[in-house]
């Protein structure tokens, strides 16, 4: 029996991992291997459940604890997380409050991945606050994994979701001003909370994730960013570990981020190296003009061992593990 089918049937029996030891020895050379394995299981769940997400969003990552310590699987914990930011006003880069493409349209992107690499997406939606629950629905109750637009919307309104304006006085105002001069120019960290993208591995070791935002203010109309592209925005793999991007969407598409950064911890790297490379990827293109513009990474690998790395300095990581719900302050390429 492997390490993870075991991991899996000691949580299923509910009756813990030393039980679970006894009922699948058979021999003795099988027992010691067992033991080990156990052992290894036991390691491996120490640090769980825990969760990760870009940029500060405590009371985001708190949510998702609160579901994951009540024995809430991975992926309930991301949808509920995010959900806290796409319903809070004051949050310009992400569901209700997030600043409109040059039209005055807010339009929002969002994508979710399981353990079992099922995902659903949605893109250009307009008039529902919570995306991320429409693209779980995506997910769950229709045979496809990304819809967009007035489909998307039509789809969310049949499912339940009450259909709202999502332009707060507060993001008519900066785009009014903003209309002024109307220049298009994605601005670096635009305010120490952004996307917000989140990983998740509840106490069965099983990893989900999740992103959602606003996309790019000002952005042209129509525009689409990574967060709701699988492989982008986002990528889970159950196996492995996951990753999910934050920053110019366009530049993260380019180099399929997030699945770069899972497939590079496939082949050995840490969390914090595969970021690190994926973001190389980026600044080490030719003619890159990396100093115009932000990417950051968040990773996290089965052992429960995480990473993070942008472009510039004041990209952050909120982490709640072992009772500690903290924002990390992310290392950065461009130091000059
Ligand atoms: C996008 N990646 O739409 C998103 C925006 C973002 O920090 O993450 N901003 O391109």
């Amino acid at each position: 029996m492997n390490r993870r089918k075991f991991i899996k049937n000691a949580s299923l029996t509910g009756v813990g991992l030393a039980v679970g030891n006894a009922i699948i020895s058979c021999d003795e050379s099988d027992s010691k291997k067992n033991i080990q394995e156990n052992n290894e299981a036991i390691a491996d769940l120490q640090g769980l459940p825990l969760v990760i997400a870009t940029w500060h969003v405590k009371e985001a990552t708190a949510k998702a604890m609160e579901v994951l310590q009540a024995d809430g699987n991975s992926l309930d914990a991301v949808e509920q997380g995010c959900r806290v930011e796409e319903a809070n006003e004051k949050g310009q880069s992400v569901g209700k409050g997030g600043l409109p493409d040059r039209d005055g349209n807010v339009t929002l992107d969002a994508c979710i991945m399981d353990k079992h690499g099922n995902c659903g997406a949605v893109v250009y939606l307009q008039n529902i606050t919570h995306a991320v629950s429409v693209a779980r629905k995506v997910m769950e109750d229709t045979p496809h994994v990304m819809l967009a637009g007035e489909g998307a919307k039509q789809f969310a309104i049949s499912s339940g979701f009450k259909p709202e304006d999502l332009l707060t006085d507060a993001s008519k105002e900066a785009w009014e001003k903003w209309k002024v001069e109307a220049k298009y120019k994605p601005i670096i960290n635009i305010e120490n909370h952004d996307t917000i993208g989140m990983l998740a591995i509840d106490k069965n070791g099983d990893i989900s994730g999740a992103c959602t935002t606003s996309g790019l203010a000002y952005k042209m109309g129509g525009r689409v960013g990574d967060s709701p592209i699988i492989g982008s925005g986002l990528f889970v793999d159950n196996e492995i570990g996951a990753a999910v991007a934050t920053g110019l969407g366009e530049e993260v598409v380019k180099t399929v981020g997030s699945f770069l950064v899972v497939e590079l911890m496939r082949q050995g790297k840490s969390p914090q190296e595969a970021c690190e490379e994926a973001i190389s990827r980026i600044v080490n293109k030719p003619n890159s003009n990396y100093k115009d513009f932000q990417v950051g990474y968040i990773a996290v690998n089965k052992k429960g061992e995480t990473g993070s790395y942008s472009i510039h300095q004041w990209f952050s990581m909120t982490k709640f593990q072992n009772g500690v719900n903290e924002q990390i302050q992310s290392d950065f390429f461009n130091k000059a």
